[in-house]
């Protein structure tokens, strides 16, 4: 779907009343007037791929934390061309904090945090490439996987990272197509180089070419720990000659996936109202059964009227026979003790 269907999906939205999608495509309709947002670029890999040491080796403040374990647990965003090296956390129950040391951003403290935005005062990457340093993917926390899945919408394209060592592993193809990576531009980068020959990391590029199941734009090899990082900054390079193309594919995936839900929500409404359908036939039952019940009490009440009547004739008789008994009686009793003149 392209950009230009926004005012009619909005259209759509406002009429359902859908305020979740209605937001979503008025922060797309800024995004796509605006023309100058940064393009949103995470590093997805296995845990100690070199994510972070790669990331290190492009920032002045070089003191994000690693290590041989899993290491990263939440998103950090790193922001280019700041005028001071510094961080904002924001929490998931929405506390902020503002750290002055990036030294301090300890992975073990930051679990509850929800995006650390890293500002690094580093010119090798443009100020509008906001590179992203995410979890692994087989890290055995679930929590820093799923902190990666929900992260993904937000990414405009893909650099994956793979240990030059460890090569393609199953659990990163099979992450790719879970979640449908392969719809965003993908770049590659092999990482750990200084580990290998230059024949070695030749044939690792292509055996990455071959096998990747999906189309990969450029691979790039580097040693982050040797600071041979020339062949990144091709791919960025061609990111930045190429951010408009890549920001506006993201976009219609993004409007693909927002007219999907909107056609649900839609769907929904249908069913829900052919529910009110059921209900209305439902109430319609419920009237002709009531207008019969009360067609019966009519009935019934005019039954018991006219059953009534006899009743008080009969009882009026019973009583106009009784009256007369009683008047007779007396009257023969008030007879006996009169004297009979006659
Ligand atoms: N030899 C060599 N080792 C490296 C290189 N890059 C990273 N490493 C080592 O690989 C290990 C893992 O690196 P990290 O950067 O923490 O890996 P990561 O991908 O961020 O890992 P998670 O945060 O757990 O996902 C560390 O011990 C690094 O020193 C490299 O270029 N060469
Ligand atoms: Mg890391």
């Amino acid at each position: 779907m392209k950009r230009e269907h926004i005012p009619f999906l909005l259209e759509v939205a406002g009429s359902i009343n859908s305020n979740t999608i209605i937001s979503e495509l008025q922060s797309l309709s800024v995004k796509a007037k605006s023309g100058n947002t940064p393009i949103i670029l995470p590093f997805i890999g296995e845990f100690s791929s070199g994510k972070t040491t790669l990331i290190n080796a492009l920032t002045d403040s070089h003191a994000l934390e690693t290590a041989t374990r899993p290491t990263t647990a939440t998103i950090y965003e790193v922001h280019f061309g700041a005028p001071k090296n510094c961080a904002d956390i924001i929490f998931e129950d929405g506390r902020e904090e503002h750290v002055d040391n990036i030294k301090t951003l300890i992975n073990d403290n930051l679990k509850e945090a929800k995006v650390v935005t890293v500002f690094d005062t580093s010119t090798k990457v443009s100020p509008y490439t906001i590179i992203v340093d995410t979890p692994g993917i087989s890290s055995p926390d679930p929590k820093h996987k799923l902190t990666l899945v929900n992260f993904l919408p937000s990414a405009d394209g893909i650099i994956l990272i793979v240990d030059i060592n460890q090569q393609l592993t199953k659990s990163l193809i099979d992450f790719i197509k879970t979640v449908k990576l392969a719809n965003k531009e993908i770049y590659a980068v092999l990482t750990k180089t200084d580990t290998k020959s230059p024949i070695d990391i030749e044939k690792a590029k292509c055996y990455l070419a071959q096998n990747c199941e999906m189309e990969i734009r450029h691979i790039a090899a580097v040693s982050a720990t040797k600071n041979d990082i020339t062949e990144l900054s091709v791919i960025f390079k061609d990111i930045e000659s190429r951010k408009e193309e890549i920001v506006r594919k993201a976009d219609e995936r993004r409007l693909d996936l927002i007219a999907e839900k909107l056609n649900e929500e839609i769907k929904n409404i249908i069913t829900a109202s052919s529910d009110d359908t059921t209900l209305e036939n439902k109430i319609q039952e419920q009237n002709v059964i009531l207008n019969r019940l009360h067609n019966q009490i009519e009935r019934l009440i005019r039954n018991i009227r006219d059953s009534l009547e006899p009743l008080n004739r009969e009882e009026s008789r019973k009583f106009e026979d009784q009256v007369t008994r009683v008047f007779s009686l007396t009257f023969r009793k008030t007879a006996s003790r009169t004297p009979d003149f006659t």
